[in-house]
């Protein structure tokens, strides 16, 4: 019998690496996408099946996690063995705006999964794996950070994370629910969403090495990041699920850069070197020297500057996580370094870039049917 799998956030940056990576373990995969006024699976279009093909086992459902009775009816109507419910508000700075919706999403949406297992008497039948996040540690109280570290929350998002973690536990050990916590350090990739820190930089070096933009304006470059590959991390939230019991797991490469020192890595991937000059505010990045014929620009070109606009409220300062648990009971380690995902991210925005450049270049003049 093939295993049922039900994703939460199957349109974002995991639940399409997961979906990837359950469907070649032979799993039937259900996704939860939002109705958008636009499609929005650009990121798993690849694994669509036309809903008339026979023998399908990729299928999606329209629902929401603000929304209990369609949660309800859906776990009822999948029946899955594992549920991964990775859908979540989950942009940091986004949830000092909107941190009502991001409460109700990321920490109350949680308790509705858990509780519809729980009314649907499907607590001996399915497993469930929570997205949580480093975030959860927030101001520094320990350096690494393992399972144990106590918890200080310094965002909407983090505060909403932190009762999506409590209340999986509490279920797990009231209801005895195999349900787990992934305390998932971040993780990136070439489909990681554009807005967060490391895309923005990939992108942002790629068009100014290819002459579409001047400079590319961030916040505080001085935090720092443990920073590992989304596919290796997916691969782990489906080991925690096989695990023999449920438990609560840090997942990190256990190295930590600074913002600053991740965009000389993406810019040296377009053979550039940087120098930084000046302090906080009016910190801003030159151009040193070009090393590929390719990628050419003035020295001295300014390509790097600070806008206050992206500082946080509160802020994180340090991430870097200790996976030992991991690694020693479960046999997961990162198969990506620092270096191979800068290369994986700018290889895929490079290629996106020139796309969008030769596209505007004249591409379109050839497709213009209507004039
Ligand atoms: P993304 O932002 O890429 O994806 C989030 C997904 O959640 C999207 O599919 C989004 O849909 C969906 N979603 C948002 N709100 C709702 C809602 N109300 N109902 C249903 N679906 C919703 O995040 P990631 O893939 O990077 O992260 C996956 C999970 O892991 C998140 O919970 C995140 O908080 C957590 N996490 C991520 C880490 C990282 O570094 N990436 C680290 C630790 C934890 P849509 O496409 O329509 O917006
Ligand atoms: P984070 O990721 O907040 O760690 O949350 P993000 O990439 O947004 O920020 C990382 C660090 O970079 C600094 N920074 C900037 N960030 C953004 N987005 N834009 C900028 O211009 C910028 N300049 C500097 C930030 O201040 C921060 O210190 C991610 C999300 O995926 C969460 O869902 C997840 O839980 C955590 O990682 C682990």
């Amino acid at each position: 019998m093939k295993k049922i799998a039900l994703i939460t956030g199957i349109t974002g940056q995991d639940g399409a690496y997961l979906a990837e990576f359950l469907l070649n373990k032979n799993y039937e995969v259900h996704g939860v996408k939002r109705r958008s006024s636009l499609l929005n699976t650009d990121r798993i279009d690849h694994l669509y099946q036309d809903p008339h093909e026979t023998n399908r086992n990729f299928f999606l459902h329209y629902g929401d996690l603000t929304d209990s009775t369609n949660l309800i009816r859906l776990i009822k109507e999948v029946q899955p063995d594992e549920i991964y419910n990775l859908a979540a508000m989950s942009h940091v700075s986004v949830s000092f705006e909107i941190p009502e919706y991001t409460g109700n999403t990321d920490g109350l949406g949680t308790l509705r999964i858990l509780e519809a297992v729980r009314l649907l008497g499907m607590e001996k039948k399915t497993r469930i794996y929570q997205a949580s996040t480093s975030e959860l540690y927030g101001k520094v109280q320990e350096v690494p950070q393992t399972e144990t570290t106590p918890f200080y929350p310094r965002s909407p998002y983090a505060v909403a994370k932190m009762y999506a973690y409590w209340i999986t536990v509490n279920y797990r050990e009231a209801y005895n629910l195999f349900a787990c916590n992934g305390i998932l350090f971040n993780h990136e990739s070439p489909i990681r969403g554009e807005t967060f820190v490391t895309r923005k930089i990939t992108r942002a070096v790629s068009r100014i090495a290819l002459g579409m933009q001047d400079k590319v304006y961030l916040g505080n470059l001085d935090a720092k990041r443990d920073w590992g590959h989304a596919k290796d991390y997916v691969r782990m939230m489906w080991m925690i699920l096989q695990a023999d019991e449920a438990e609560d797991w840090v997942i990190a490469t256990g190295k930590t850069t600074t913002v600053r020192d991740f965009i000389k890595m993406a810019f040296a991937e377009v053979g550039m070197d940087l120098e930084f000059k000046g302090v906080g505010v009016e910190e801003k990045a030159f151009v040193t020297a070009c090393h590929n014929d390719k990628f050419q620009l003035p020295i001295g070109t300014e390509v790097v500057n600070v806008d206050p606009k992206y500082f946080r409220p509160t802020e994180v300062d340090l991430l870097i996580g200790d996976a030992s648990k991991a690694k020693n009971k479960l046999g997961w380690v990162p198969q990506m370094d620092l270096q191979d995902l800068v290369k994986d991210m700018m290889k895929g925005d490079v290629k996106l870039m020139q796309k969008e450049h030769y596209l505007k270049e004249g591409g379109h003049k050839t497709l213009n049917y209507f004039e």
